[in-house]
């Protein structure tokens, strides 16, 4: 008879606090160190500019993902260049810690086609807006590489919410049974927008929802980058030697409104959230280096000022971009059109001037 093992329930943890101190973690020197936090800043940076820029009125509606960056920063940092990268909207500027430019993200959220890049020029997925059905996409493709004999592996990232969807768990059944490379990477930040965690699932922990599949999951605090990146290496160690899939729950708790376009105010517990802000994940992570001695008084305003202007490159070459042709609308969607598009789109043009 087949046997599981509930899910380990603890949370992993390598920062320490008040009570707990710091550990190490093996194999990661200064040099790894301090490219982990470049990331952080890089993703905090953009997150804290689109903001910004939202409110100038020069991106769309955007989900901040204020205090997921250690989830998204520390997991990327344990894969290797070949290996596929799955968003969700939450994640939509992981693509920077592949080389993608900033203009790319903001012209995704600006709406505009230069937002949009061929996947397998970075390796990363299109940003996933729909829940989980990107889950069975990475699961595909996981599968896909295990029949031709190469060592990539995937990793699909997706909300607590999403575990409540069908795709994820045909995603994860499929995965299992095909002992699919696949990373399960669930960015548990308690809220489905305003759908908190309790009415959300009646499961103690959401890695017990692996347990049903026979995979094995890893619960960590998804405010510690380097907890994130060694349990993120585990699970990429086991894809890779043909151990399967694994499941990663990185439990936060979301410190910022869901989306510029939520008012958060109407259901959320402002005093949590200020707790949250006193430790979230990038002030947590320089802390650690500083007591490393890693972080001297020039370092990080250095990387911040790179970041910061990063961003400022980005969005102008992002609004530099030619209006798109609204023929692009008509185009790809029949192989056939319909006799209208024509006179549609000559409407098209003359409303838009
Ligand atoms: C299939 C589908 N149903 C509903 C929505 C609307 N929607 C957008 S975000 C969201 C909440 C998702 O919460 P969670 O999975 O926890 O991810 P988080 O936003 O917290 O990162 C919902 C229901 C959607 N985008 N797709
Ligand atoms: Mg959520």
């Amino acid at each position: 008879m087949a046997q599981v093992l509930p899910a380990r329930r603890d949370l992993r943890r390598v920062i320490g606090d008040d009570e707990t101190p710091d550990r190490e973690v093996d194999g990661v020197d200064a040099r790894f160190l301090l490219d982990l936090y470049r990331s952080l800043v890089l993703l905090r940076t953009y997150d804290e500019r689109s903001v910004v820029y939202h409110r100038q009125g020069r991106v769309g509606t955007y989900a901040i993902f204020w205090n997921h960056e250690a989830m998204q920063a520390g997991s990327v940092h344990a894969l290797e260049d070949e290996d596929w990268i799955f968003p969700s909207y939450r994640e939509s500027a992981i693509g920077l810690l592949r080389g993608m430019p900033p203009s790319t993200v903001l012209s995704w959220w600006r709406g505009h086609p230069a937002g949009w890049w061929n996947p397998s020029d970075y390796n990363v997925a299109s940003i996933c807006v729909p829940i989980a059905t990107h889950v069975p996409h990475a699961a595909g493709l996981a599968w896909g590489k295990k029949l031709r004999g190469e060592s990539a592996v995937a990793i699909a990232y997706f909300g607590d919410g999403a575990t409540s969807e069908g795709a994820f768990h045909e995603g994860a059944n499929f995965a299992a049974v095909m002992n699919a490379p696949l990373v399960l990477f669930c960015n548990n930040n308690q809220w489905a927008i305003s759908t908190p965690l309790e009415a959300q699932t009646r499961a103690e922990t959401l890695a017990d929802k692996a347990v049903g599949y026979g995979i094995p999951a890893i619960r960590v605090d998804g405010t510690d980058a380097l907890a994130v990146f060694e349990a993120t290496r585990e699970a990429v160690e086991r894809a890779r030697s043909g151990e399967g899939p694994t499941f990663i729950e990185a439990v936060s708790y979301r410190a910022a409104p869901h989306a510029t376009a939520d008012d958060p105010s109407a259901y959320i517990d402002a005093e949590r959230v200020e707790e949250e802000k006193q430790r979230e994940c990038v002030g947590r992570y320089e802390g650690y280096l500083r007591r490393l001695g890693l972080l001297d008084e020039e370092t990080a305003p250095g990387i911040k000022a790179w970041a910061t202007q990063l961003m400022r490159e980005g969005i102008a070459a992002a609004e530099a971009e030619p209006a798109p042709d609204p023929g692009l609308l008509f185009e790809h969607a029949f192989v056939d059109p319909p006799a209208s598009f024509g006179s549609d789109l000559d409407d098209l043009r003359r409303i838009l001037g």
